[in-house]
């Protein structure tokens, strides 16, 4: 939405009307209902302790472990701010498990409001993957507690977060890494760090959050502070001469991030749920919400090196690695040179190659109900910036219906339920409406399954990894080819929370 947008009367009455009511407590809302301070969730940091430093938790198969969700505070900038945090950290505590593990977690609730715990990307049993009204009958209520038996199949990185309100609880600081690593493979990096990638909305025109219904619901909250685990300004050490892994995840509810390094040599190493076939050299790496990105990157020289999110709007900085001049290590200079295959992933992917030219089985749209008029001729694919905060801070989950569409059953969101049989592959093209009244870019995750982007604008994949969420650009089709792997009763949605909070998802069983 980067030109004017011409509004209907009745919305620009209706927005008018919001606009009051979020500046006046107590003003009588567009439905004539009063609202009142209570309908916005507390802002207060009475007797609230500080957020920590975020642990790393060991665990192997069969251990168990608690992880509570508690109301913090933290200080960013010169505000100090209600939080929530597991463990008391923002980040939760990075949960390390060897790949095949099982571990019990007991997930406590001692926030004020509804909970779940989903663990995104792994394939584990559905009754644990935190979906109220579909593996999990009821929401764990403040005072409350779940015990959540979670599966690893699959080394990577993966993460944690809660299902309900997304757009306020992740927002607020619940969010945490697994890392899941197969002990059988060699790992040829001096140091591994794990970057959370967030934003926060602390300008002086940021508007609440509400209890009934989700605000920023055009483009999502875009957050004016920039975060890496947790904190603005990041700063971490490394020696010179070191190669180091850095496991990347965005944890932000709308912010595309165009991450890069400048002045060093970065390695891509991983997608969301394997490594790749190949890994290649890269200048940046494009991440979503939801998504993980594994890359290598070798500090050859002393000095400061930003950490960046670079787009045509803006040059973010997000924080920096100071390269020390250490004491003598294992030097990885060449292996790092080189850039391997993974026969392992390419052995897997092989047993699939056979049905990548499968016919399409399913036909998706993306779009959008709100009450405005045509955009723009020429939307850009992706929105890296909130270009219209103003109006975007209006719209609201009762103006906004995000959708998706079965094109061939012309059924919408939650009313589409696909069945698909264990050991199948499906074939889904997603295609987002450039024509719809605000095209955005769309980051579409399946839960409990992985699949392959397949093609993007009928241009082939060449070099695979496996994931559980796709970037859809604006008016781009992409095709994936999701494996039915892991039967449950399941679902698909948008990544991006307020777009998830204004209807955004599907349904789909996986049957034996
Ligand atoms: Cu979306």
């Amino acid at each position: 939405m980067n030109k004017l947008i011409s509004l209907s009367l009745s919305s620009l009455v209706l927005l008018s009307c919001i606009n009051l009511y979020a500046s006046e407590m107590g003003h009588h809302s567009p439905n004539n209902k009063t609202i009142s301070t209570e309908e916005r969730f507390s802002e207060s940091i009475n007797n609230l302790n500080f957020v920590k430093k975020s642990q790393i938790i060991k665990l192997k198969d069969g251990d168990s472990f608690t992880l509570t969700a508690a109301i913090v505070k933290q200080k960013i900038g010169n505000k100090t701010i209600r939080r929530y945090a597991y463990n008391g950290s923002i980040p939760g505590p990075l949960i390390v498990v060897p790949k095949n593990a099982k571990i019990k977690l007991k997930f406590v609730n001692q926030t004020d409001t509804d909970q779940t715990l989903h663990s995104h990307g792994l394939r584990l049993d559905y009754r644990f993957d935190g979906v109220v009204g579909i593996g999990q009958k009821t929401p764990v209520k403040p005072g409350e507690s779940f015990d959540y038996e979670l599966f690893f199949p699959d080394a990577g990185v993966y993460w944690y977060h809660p299902h309900v309100r997304e757009d306020y609880s992740q927002d607020m600081g619940l969010y945490g890494n697994y890392l899941v690593k197969d002990g059988l493979k060699e790992e040829p990096f001096n140091k591994q760090i794990s970057l959370v990638l967030d934003d926060v909305l602390l300008s002086k025109d940021a508007k609440p959050y509400f209890k009934d219904f989700t605000n920023y619901a055009a483009m999502g909250r875009f957050g004016n502070i920039m975060l890496i685990n947790g904190i603005p300004n990041y700063v971490t050490e490394v020696n010179k001469g070191d190669v180091v892994r850095l496991y990347l995840t965005n944890t932000s509810n709308t912010r595309t991030f165009q991450f890069k390094i400048p002045n060093v040599k970065i390695k891509l190493i991983a997608g969301d749920a394997s490594n790749y076939e190949k890994q290649s050299w890269v200048d940046s790496v494009t991440i979503a919400p939801s998504e993980r990105y594994t890359i290598d990157v070798l500090f050859e020289k002393e000095g400061s090196f930003n950490i960046e999110s670079i787009n045509p709007q803006k040059n973010l900085k997000l924080g920096t690695i100071k390269v020390i001049k250490g004491k003598s290590q294992k030097d990885y200079t060449k292996e790092f040179g080189i850039l391997s295959e993974d026969s392992e992933v390419i052995k897997d992917i092989d047993k699939v190659r056979p049905f990548l030219d499968k016919k399409v089985d399913k036909n998706i749209a993306l779009r959008v109900k709100m009450d405005m008029s045509h955009a723009e001729e020429n939307p850009p694919e992706i929105e890296w910036e909130d270009t219209m905060p103003e109006m975007n801070s209006m719209m609201t989950s009762k103006e906004v219906t995000w959708q998706i569409e079965d094109l061939d059953t012309k059924k919408m969101n939650m009313d589409i339920l696909w069945k698909f049989k264990k050991g199948n592959y499906y074939k889904i093209k997603i295609f987002n409406d450039p024509k719809s009244n605000h095209p955005m870019q769309h980051p579409i995750h399946f839960h409990g399954q992985r699949f392959l982007i397949v093609t993007r604008n009928g241009v082939k994949t060449t070099n695979y990894t496996w994931k559980d969420t796709a970037l859809v650009k604006t008016g781009e089709t992409v095709e994936i080819l999701l494996e039915a792997s892991n039967p449950g009763k399941w679902m698909s949605h948008c990544h991006i929370a307020e777009h998830l909070s204004a209807g955004m998802m599907i349904g789909f069983d996986v049957e034996e």
